[in-house]
């Protein structure tokens, strides 16, 4: 017989993602995604200073708050026609790999791995065998030393003893599907505490470029940040040579901890490979980074690594077969969203788009939302009609079927490996493997291009950051609008707006979280989220109780639901509410 089990909040932060689940036996056969919380922060920017728009736009979150603003400025350019000096986008390029790689690392071991790693196992390892383990896995790690692990060991062990589990409270540490050794744990979470201190250290790039983290500063038509390598007030020589070795810290801590980490924990889960496929369907517009202001078939404007892998959509897993990406093709449907639309239709393209709420779900507190035809805040975005997986698994797959080199490469080994096909790649573990590979390529282009690019340039005098010759709107057109599009952590971002006498009059974001969260459209299809868990009827539950697979499945998208939803927060008759922590 069928039974219900709830599951929210389901993420550590951006807490207002809820999943309902109907299964059999130990079997998941039926899911919805619910975005509890409606934001609106796109009907905020009505009426507002075009050129302020991202520093609002970027309160859409508070992680991925550089990919908000860099998306708001970029497709206000496009509507002014402002072209910001090179300089000026090489800055953007850098910030938004620091930003980005951030995020992926943060992703990994502070909102991931503790789906695969035990904690209080952690606490009876052997330190010496830990470092001997590290090195078996090719982890070359600074931080693997018998005294360190001997401190994080008697740390762990410590907290145990406490009773007060702290950061690990609400972990489901006797779920007989932790398998990793002892030593393993230990290691991994060692480096859960390193990376902590990487992620501050390497925003510090964003920080210096933006003047804060988060919600750092930005210009329409140039970067806010002034450049005299010979001044103490602007960006100077210290400055600069301090962000090279955050930049060459960056790539190693990728290469000797988060790869070898992400490596050995998808080969242990193998079955992973086999669980959690969803639908096959992902566009990208280039490698992460990539940033158009509207059309990406056009010629990029400035040259830039992520932008070298062409946008491309892929249906059905068929990578013989990329298509061109047609921005004209992309819609928002409210078919199960908690809106309505003025023409009373459920589908409009972002050009059109209108953020008009009208809850009509269970009066809170409730127990069950998905019985009704819409049951969440998440809008349902469509390409061609479709559902879209976005991310790191779009961009590897479209990357590595457009050929580029380095991709093939990561990807070939990788496979051969952990003895996996590409098609496995559309899965938990396979997600979770393709946000480490494009972690590691970003980090490369970081450190081998952008910022010696940047580098170049000063040596040549270029400290040009700031174009006004669109800043004054007596320049703009009377009515006019523009996109942007751009590849960040979670996958595409775009703006939309259209300004009118100066002043916005719509404004539209559809963000990553939404194309993978959405539920379900007029036909009936699910949305990515939910096709991960019910789209063949043998998603495994061992313990409605205890429902770390849905949890690793669903984390392995990386939630945000703050961008998803974009003010009402209910609480939550189930069998079984589980609140995860
Ligand atoms: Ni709130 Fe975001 C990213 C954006 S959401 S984290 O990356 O845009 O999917």
């Amino acid at each position: 017989m069928a039974e219900r089990v709830v599951i929210d909040p389901i993420t550590r932060i951006e807490g207002h993602l809820r999943i309902e689940l109907e299964t059999d036996g130990q079997q998941i056969k039926q899911a919805w995604s619910h975005g509890t919380e409606f934001r609106g922060i796109e009907t905020i920017l009505h009426g507002r200073d075009p050129r302020d728009a991202w520093a609002f736009a970027q309160r859409i979150c508070g992680v991925c708050t550089t990919a908000h603003a860099l998306a708001s400025i970029t497709a206000v350019e496009h509507a002014i026609e402002a072209m910001p000096p090179k300089q000026a986008l090489l800055i953007r390029d850098i910030v938004c790999s620091a930003a980005g790689i951030q995020d992926h690392a943060m992703h990994f071991y502070h909102l991931h791995a503790l789906d695969w790693v035990n904690v209080a196992s952690a606490a009876s390892a052997d330190p010496a065998a830990t470092v001997e383990f590290a090195r078996s896995i090719g982890s070359t790690w600074k931080g693997n030393t018998i005294e360190r692990m001997t401190a994080v060991r008697d740390t762990v062990q410590g907290i145990l003893d406490s009773g007060q589990l702290s950061i690990f409270t609400g972990g489901y540490w006797n779920h007989p599907d932790y398998r990793l050794p002892p030593e393993a744990n230990l290691m991994a979470v060692a480096h859960y505490l390193d990376a902590l201190e990487f992620q501050r250290s390497i925003i510090r790039i964003v920080t210096v470029f933006g003047g804060k983290n988060p919600h750092p500063n930005f210009l329409v038509g140039g970067m806010a940040c002034s450049i005299d390598q010979n001044t103490s007030e602007s960006i100077n020589q210290v400055q600069i040579s301090e962000i090279g070795k955050w930049v060459a810290e960056t790539l190693e801590f990728v290469q000797t901890c988060y790869i070898p980490d992400a490596m050995a924990i998808v080969g242990v889960y193998k079955d992973y490979f086999d669980i959690g496929a969803s639908s096959p369907n992902y566009f990208a517009v280039g490698m992460i980074g990539a940033a158009y202001a509207g059309d990406p078939n056009q010629a990029p404007r400035h040259p830039s690594a992520a932008m070298s892998v062409k946008a491309g959509v892929i249906f059905n897993d068929d990578l013989s077969n990329v298509q061109d990406f047609d921005p004209e093709k992309i819609s928002e449907s409210i078919a199960s969203a908690w809106y309505t639309y003025s023409d009373g239709g459920t589908s409009l393209p972002p050009t059109k788009g209108e953020t008009n709420p009208n809850y009509t779900g269970a009066k809170p507190p409730y127990t069950w939302l998905s019985d009704k035809e819409k049951y969440t805040w998440s809008k349902a975005p469509r390409y061609d009609g479709k559902p879209i997986q976005v991310g790191p698994i779009a961009r590897l797959l479209l990357a590595y079927a457009r050929g580029h080199a380095r991709t093939v490469e990561l990807v070939n080994d990788a496979a051969a490996k952990l003895g996996i096909s590409l098609k496995q790649l559309n899965s938990t573990a396979g997600r979770t493997l393709a946000r480490a590979v494009e972690c590691l390529m970003e980090a490369e282009m970081l450190a081998n291009e952008m910022f010696p690019a940047f580098i170049k340039n000063l040596q040549g005098g270029d400290i040009n950051v700031f174009d006004q010759s669109k800043w004054d709107p007596s320049s703009w057109p009377r009515t006019t609008s523009g996109y942007s599009l751009v590849e960040v952590a979670r996958g595409t971002l775009s703006h939309w707006v259209t300004i009118e006498n100066g002043a916005i009059s719509r404004y539209q974001a559809i963000v990553p979280s939404t194309w993978n969260a959405g539920g379900r459209d007029e036909q009936g299809v699910r949305g990515p989220y939910e096709e991960s868990l019910a789209g063949n009827g043998r998603h495994p539950l061992h313990d409605p109780k205890q429902p770390l697979e849905p949890l690793r499945t669903i984390h392995s998208f990386d939630p945000c639901l703050a961008c998803a939803v974009h003010v009402l927060d209910p609480d939550g008759n189930e069998i079984q509410v589980v609140h995860t922590s």
